[in-house]
């Protein structure tokens, strides 16, 4: 009989291994308020975690979330502190070079806390692209696209100042495709503002609507009527339960997607068993990852479901993580909503990253492509250490 292969989670000799791993909380400020049916954000913090391995080669991932613990179970602090704790000492000494075998190692270790992993696996594959002078698109199987188109979200809470905005992105030519955040006003009121910004910008934009979750199962099916009526082409997880969003699905002919219900594969695969979707939008952080993201896309092509390239309003790091996953997707048919990094009024790449003709381009070089400005985000890291923490490799 013939003896199973275990792969080996303990490095070769000659392998590079994990050496050293440094978590960073930043605080960014927002361009404006970012009104949500769950919170109001002035700015956004971004988890960093730089993981320097034994051959002298360093990569770097990035968790957020959205209002703190607001969204979901973890927040930019508590990622911190599972790294620095938990995840540090199951990683320190292991080969670099196995990705995958360290993710599953870590996996036994830790069981949720799928921001953190996602944060961590980012910063593994960007080590690992550098390490091969391969982009990290290439390690996840080669990328179909090089560019993704990018929505934008209105969301001031203000309808006159949401169309002026949206008539700015398209004067730009920066986005042409609008989410509206909904659900924290009464539903006249929110179908009256839906219904005001599409008849403004007609044939010249598309509108969408994120609820958040917010209403019960009876107010999602007066409101997905007459967000149909207004235009609207797309509604975002108007209520929580699985079960609700199938019974949904059978009733309007408006697309609906799933968000929050999505919480990687298993969610997935659920979800297309009950009908509970036309449209996943995946994303890295609510996968657990980005091969878990592309499991999630695999199971949205197999049960005939759309794919939208979803956001937790990630700065550069976790966006351009994301961008190079949605880049290998076979479907994309909704696009992306990649935009975190422009709603955040601070540059932290050395290199900005290239939005144009309403998409971001993907980079090419090794690994995420992108490199951090340490003295500019030396000076928004959290806690005092302004000015005088260097991060340099
Ligand atoms: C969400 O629920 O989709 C994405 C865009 C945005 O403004 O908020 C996020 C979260
Ligand atoms: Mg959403």
């Amino acid at each position: 009989m013939s003896k199973a292969f275990t792969p080996p989670t303990q490095t070769a000799d000659f392998a590079p291994v994990v050496e050293r791993i440094e978590t960073w909380l930043v605080d960014l400020p927002t361009i404006r308020p970012h009104k949500l049916s769950v919170a109001t954000m002035d700015g956004q913090t971004l988890m960093l975690v730089k993981i320097h391995c034994s051959d002298g080669i360093f990569g770097i991932g990035e968790g957020t979330t959205i209002g703190g613990l607001a969204y979901g179970g973890e927040s930019p602090e508590s990622m911190k502190l599972a790294i620095d704790t938990h995840f540090a000492p199951v990683m320190i000494g292991q080969d670099a070079t196995r990705v995958q075998a360290l993710t599953a190692r870590i996996g036994k270790m830790v069981k949720e806390n799928r921001f953190a992993k996602s944060a961590v696996e980012t910063a593994l594959l960007d080590a690992h692209g550098k390490r091969l002078g391969l982009p990290v698109s290439e390690l996840l199987g080669g990328r179909r696209r090089d560019r993704l188109p990018v929505a934008w979200t209105l969301a001031s809470g203000d309808t006159a100042r949401d169309i002026a905005e949206a008539e700015a992105m398209l004067d730009l030519r920066r986005h042409r495709i609008f989410k509206l955040k909904i659900g924290a006003r009464s539903l006249r009121e929110d179908i009256a503002h839906v219904a005001a910004i599409k008849r403004a910008l007609g044939d010249r934009g598309a509108v969408r609507v994120d609820v958040n979750m917010a209403w019960s199962e009876t107010e999602a099916a007066h409101g997905m009527a007459a967000l149909a009526d207004a235009g609207c082409e797309l509604v975002e997880q108007p209520v929580a339960a699985a079960s609700a969003l199938a019974r949904l699905m059978r009733r309007f002919p408006v697309p609906l997607m799933a968000d929050e219900s999505l919480t990687g594969p298993e969610s997935a695969f659920e979800l297309a068993k009950v009908g509970g979707a036309d449209v996943f939008a995946v994303k890295i952080e609510q996968s657990g990852g980005l091969f878990n993201a592309q499991r999630v896309a695999a199971i949205a092509d197999a049960a005939g479901i759309g794919l939208y390239g979803g956001t937790m309003l990630e700065g550069a790091f976790g966006t351009i993580a994301s961008a190079h996953v949605f880049a290998t997707f076979a479907n994309l048919q909704w696009g992306t909503e990649l935009f975190g990094p422009l709603l955040l009024t601070e540059e932290i790449l050395r290199q900005p990253l290239d939005y144009h003709d309403f998409e971001l381009t993907v980079p090419n070089g090794p690994g995420l492509g992108i490199e951090l400005d340490d003295d500019r985000v030396a000076f928004f890291i959290r806690d005092g250490l302004r000015k005088t923490i260097s991060i340099a490799g």
